[in-house]
């Protein structure tokens, strides 16, 4: 991977220091230390993959009885569902209320059948990011693998073709142009959790660092 070290140590002194607190009064929907953003900004290591959907390919390998490579083809005969969610960054901007659309990852996993001992997964992205969550996490509600935006296919910027939404952690862990979903007995920190991002990453108890 190439060297970001200048630009991932100003993002981590960009969350450690904290962004200007909002000037409005705490809203009930605004997990602590967050402030509201209309648009959703574009965060990542500046790779933006272009994957063209005749070459677009999901992998789900790991501890599985049935290692899973999909096509766009057969991502699109999954089951689909809406999600309405908000998206926390752990920079301090929040944006409420977005809809997005896709395939829950259960779909997917339920095909390839996670062996005995399973409890973690990484997530890959097409960029060469990765990130860790319990498995658990992947197959609660409120999670989608999404491939439109507001109604429309979500753009090259916000992770398309294909991205993980997983709205109740902070979003370095929805990881964006994803190549592979991973299974592991165990866990492995990604990118940002092996640079002293939180583990876990819950923006209600402000996991922003540490651990
Ligand atoms: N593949 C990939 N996914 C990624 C990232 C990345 O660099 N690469 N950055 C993460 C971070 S830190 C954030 S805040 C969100 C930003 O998503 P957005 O650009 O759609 O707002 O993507 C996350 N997923
Ligand atoms: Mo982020």
């Amino acid at each position: 991977m190439p060297d970001f070290k200048r630009f991932v140590d100003a993002k981590v002194r960009l969350a450690r220091r904290g962004a200007p607190r909002a000037a409005s009064a705490p809203e009930p929907d605004l997990p602590p230390g967050q402030h509201r953003v209309e648009r959703l900004p574009v965060l990542d290591l500046g790779i933006r993959p272009r994957i063209p959907l005749q070459d677009w390919r999901l992998e789900v390998t790991g501890l599985v009885a049935r290692p899973l490579e999909l096509d766009w083809d057969d991502l699109q005969a999954c089951p689909r569902q809406e999600l309405r969610a908000d998206i926390h960054c752990v920079t301090r901007w929040s944006c409420l209320g977005l809809a997005w659309e896709g395939v829950h990852p259960r779909e997917l996993l339920a095909r390839a059948a996670p062996g005995p001992g399973a409890t973690h997964v990484t997530l890959h992205g097409y960029d060469g990011y990765t990130t860790n969550l319990p498995l658990e996490a992947l197959l609660a509600d409120g999670v989608l693998l999404a491939d439109t935006l507001e109604g429309r296919p979500l753009p090259r910027d916000h992770g398309g073709p294909l991205r993980l939404v997983l709205p109740e952690r902070y979003f370095w862990k929805s990881a964006k142009w994803l190549r592979a979903i991973e299974i592991h007995a165990g866990d492995r920190p990604g990118f940002w959790e092996t640079r002293g991002y939180h583990n876990d990453a819950d923006p209600w108890e402000e996991e922003r660092f540490g651990r």
